[in-house]
C-alpha cells in the first residue's frame, strides 16, 4: 500500500486533482505578491478559447491575418528554405497547432505537390487535437495526421527516437507570452530535443508603432477585455471566489522602445475578493492592477539574442507584405 502510494507520488501524473492544486497555487502567489499577476496560460479553459478564435478575427488583430499572407502568398518560399524535397520523407510537427489556419495552406501545397510527409500536431488538449483531425479529413484527406496529445517536451522527447528529418511549427507568435529569458530556455531545450538539421519555423509578431500594435490588444468590440476578464470569471467558477467583473476593467499598454504589448486587470474601487479554495481575502486598492500577459514583439536583434546559446543557425526570414510579422527559419546545428 505504502509502495503504491510512494509510486504514483514519483510519477507525478497530471491528474485533475494536480491541475487543480496547481492552479490555485498559482493563483494564490500571483495575488500575494506586489505588483499582482495572474499567469496568461489559465486564459485558454473553453470559454477563453472560443474568445482567441473571435480575437484572431478582430479587424485590429493583424497578426493571424498576417502570418496567413505569408503561408498563402509565400508558401514556395517557405517550402525552399525548409529545404523539403517531394522524394525525402519528413515529419511535420506542430506546438500549438490551434484550428490549423496557416499550417492547412502549408499542407494543401504539399499535398498538391506529392511530398511524402506525416504531419503531427502536439496539443495539451484533446479537444483541439480531435476537432483539427476531423477538419482535416473533411479538407485534406490524403495528409496523414497523427495527432499527440501532451506536453511539447513529452512528446518531442518520444520523437527524438525517430531519425526522420522534421520540421517543427511554433507559428502565431506565441513564443511572445514567454519572458525573454523563459524563451531562451524554452529555446535551449527545444534544440536539446531534436537532431541535427531538423528546422524549426518560428513566426513572431515585430516591433511596430504603438498605433498598430495597442489596437491588436484593445480592440472596439471589446474581445479582447472579456478574454482577459475571462481569468477572472474561471477563479469565480473552479476556485469558489466572488470576483464582480464590472467592478475590474481591462488596461493593456505598448512602450514602442521596449517592444512588449502588456495587458493588466485594473480594479476600479477598493474592494475586497474572497476565494473559498484558498480560504481567504485579496484586498484591491481602486486603480490597482493585475499583470495578466506580456505579448512580446521581435527584431532580428533580439532573436539572435534568444536563440544565442541554443544550438540553432539563423538560415531565412520571410515577411508579408506590410513586414508586420515574420517567419524565421532555424536549423538545428550538428
Ligand atoms: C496567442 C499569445 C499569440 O499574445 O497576441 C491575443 C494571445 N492575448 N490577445 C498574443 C492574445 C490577447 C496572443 N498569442
Amino acid at each position: 500500500m505504502i509502495e503504491l502510494v510512494k509510486q504514483s507520488k514519483s510519477q507525478k501524473v497530471n491528474t485533475a486533482e494536480t491541475l487543480y492544486n496547481v492552479f490555485s497555487e498559482e493563483v494564490n502567489s500571483g495575488l500575494e505578491r506586489n505588483p499582482k499577476c495572474l499567469p496568461s496560460k489559465y486564459f485558454y479553459d473553453q470559454k477563453g478559447d472560443a474568445l482567441f478564435v473571435k480575437i484572431m478575427n478582430l479587424p485590429e488583430y493583424y497578426l493571424t491575418r498576417s502570418e496567413l499572407e505569408i503561408f498563402q502568398h509565400k508558401t514556395n518560399q517557405l517550402i525552399n528554405a525548409l529545404e523539403l524535397h517531394p522524394e525525402r520523407y519528413f515529419e511535420l510537427v506542430e506546438l500549438g497547432a490551434g484550428d490549423g489556419l496557416k499550417t492547412k495552406e502549408l499542407l494543401k501545397v504539399l499535398e498538391h505537390q506529392n511530398y511524402k510527409f506525416d504531419y503531427l500536431p502536439i496539443d495539451i488538449s484533446s479537444n483541439a487535437l480531435n476537432l483539427l483531425e476531423d477538419n482535416l479529413k473533411q479538407e485534406l484527406p490524403k495528409v496523414s495526421v497523427k495527432t499527440k496529445q501532451g506536453d511539447y517536451f513529452k512528446v518531442l522527447d518520444a520523437l527524438k527516437e525517430s531519425k526522420h528529418p522534421k520540421i517543427i511549427l511554433f507559428l502565431g507568435s506565441n513564443i511572445g507570452n514567454m519572458s525573454d529569458s523563459a524563451a531562451t530556455k524554452f529555446m535551449t531545450k527545444l534544440s536539446a530535443n531534436l537532431n541535427p538539421e531538423d528546422k524549426l519555423l518560428l513566426g513572431v509578431d515585430l516591433i511596430k508603432s504603438k498605433s498598430v500594435v495597442l489596437p491588436a490588444y484593445n480592440d472596439s468590440q471589446g474581445v479582447t477585455a472579456a478574454f482577459n476578464l475571462n481569468l477572472l470569471a474561471r477563479i469565480n467558477a473552479e476556485l469558489g471566489a466572488d470576483f464582480n467583473l464590472n467592478q475590474f476593467k481591462h488596461k493593456p499598454e505598448y512602450d514602442e522602445n521596449e517592444g512588449i504589448a502588456k495587458s493588466f486587470i485594473e480594479s476600479c474601487v477598493n474592494q475586497i475578493v474572497t476565494i473559498k479554495a484558498l480560504g481567504k481575502s485579496f484586498k484591491f486598492l481602486k486603480g490597482e492592477k493585475i499583470h495578466t500577459e506580456i505579448s512580446r514583439k521581435y527584431n532580428d536583434t533580439l532573436i539572435t539574442e534568444i536563440i544565442a546559446n541554443a544550438n540553432f543557425s539563423l538560415d531565412t526570414k520571410i515577411l508579408d507584405s506590410k513586414a508586420y510579422f515574420a517567419d524565421y527559419i532555424l536549423t538545428r546545428n550538428a
